[in-house]
């Protein structure tokens, strides 16, 4: 293990145990009603413990078709689970060395802040709060979103607009960013709204699927997949307003550096490989290119450390990519053309290609 990283972790533990002693008092301060702030005792080394355990433990969404939800097999699929899967497979080499933790919007953080899982998968926006007062370190930006509204036509016909929407009553789940904004635009806008508000996504669905609300507002990302269970998609249209913005990525816990530079890595590494035209398909003959940056990425050089100096093999973006493929094939599969979400790419093209999906370089 590179010596930096070492000095990281003798760090993060000396931080964890003065927070624990901070913890204690607060606890006592705080009674029963403090626990889910104090919770957090999760090991800072946590690279080592997902080797010893031999499997990466991911939280991702109850299920959200094509973000992540389990098959007719019980397996998790989708775009968030092929982030899991491709840092199983930076650190086993096998991307099916996942266990996943359904969560709802509202348990999410807890469930990464107390240890149950090592990394959080789940459709979940960047904000300071997160960061700050969540103790979350985002490890990019993996989908570029933004909140939308849906409306059942049939049910209130001639809406064009969510300016439109004065009165309605809009179902959201709660724990979400979704719940902030919503307020906010109809405040910013005069409107009066009845929120109907539930914890898990079943029930928000089944709410807005029987007509118990007018409206549904969620991540544009989140209407497409939701949509496509009810019962005739074709009454309901998505409204063109965009009220926020939700940039979504994985997430980890402060504390570990070498940690969340291997999840950040692995994210990087999913976008450079489209950028340089790797896939999954040609990934093992590309390590035979001439190309510098195709033979730096793929752990080709002579001496090579960057697979090293992250705690993981040369061959890391390997077998990242010979398991779920590069950014654009993870999202095609998952979300985009080859699934039946047909998301466009959108913002979440390359950066060369008119989008903002850019990495910084591996060198
Ligand atoms: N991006 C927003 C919303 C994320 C979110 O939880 N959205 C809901 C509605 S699409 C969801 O994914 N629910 C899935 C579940 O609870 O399993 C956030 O981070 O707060």
């Amino acid at each position: 293990m590179r010596d930096s990283h070492k000095n990281d972790r003798a760090n993060a533990r000396t931080r964890e145990k003065g927070l624990w002693v901070m913890k204690t008092s607060t606890k006592a301060l705080l009674g029963a009603a403090g626990l889910s702030l104090v919770a957090t005792m999760a090991s800072a080394a946590t690279l080592d413990d997902v080797k010893a355990r031999g499997v990466l433990k991911c939280a991702v969404n109850t299920g959200l078709a094509g973000f992540a939800a389990p098959n007719d097999k019980g397996e998790y699929t989708g775009f968030d689970v092929d982030y899991c899967r491709a840092v199983a497979a930076a650190i086993f080499n096998d991307p099916n060395k996942v266990e996943y933790t359904p969560t709802t919007a509202k348990d999410r953080f807890e469930v990464l802040a107390n240890g149950t899982v090592d990394l959080l998968a789940r459709n979940t926006t960047w904000t300071l709060s997160r960061d700050t007062t969540l103790k979350l370190n985002f490890a990019g930006i993996n989908y570029f979103d933004g909140q939308g509204f849906m409306i059942n036509a049939k049910k209130i016909p001639g809406v064009n607009s969510a300016l439109q929407l004065s009165g309605a009553a809009v179902c959201v789940q709660t724990g979400t960013t979704t719940e902030l904004n919503l307020a906010d635009f109809f405040k910013a806008n005069n409107l009066q709204y009845n929120p109907v508000v539930f914890e898990k996504l079943e029930e928000v669905n089944a709410a807005y699927d029987s007509g118990r609300c007018d409206v549904y507002t969620t991540d544009q990302s989140g209407l497409y997949s939701i949509r496509l269970t009810l019962t005739s998609p074709d009454d309901h249209v998505v409204l063109p307003e965009i009220i926020s913005k939700e940039p979504l990525g994985p997430a980890v816990r402060h504390g570990d550096d070498q940690w969340l530079d291997i999840v950040r890595w692995t994210m990087n590494a999913l976008v450079i490989a489209e950028e340089l035209g790797i896939t999954q398909a040609n990934v093992e003959e590309m390590k035979a290119s001439t190309n510098p940056e195709i033979r730096r990425v793929l752990g080709q050089e002579a001496n090579s450390k960057f697979g090293a100096d992250l705690g993981l093999s040369e061959d890391w973006v390997v077998n990242i990519i010979k398991a779920v493929g590069n950014y654009g094939e993870v999202f095609e599969r998952n979300i985009g053309s080859g699934s039946p979400l047909k998301i466009a790419r959108g913002l979440n093209a390359l950066w060369t290609k008119g989008g903002l999906q850019y990495a910084p370089p591996i060198r």
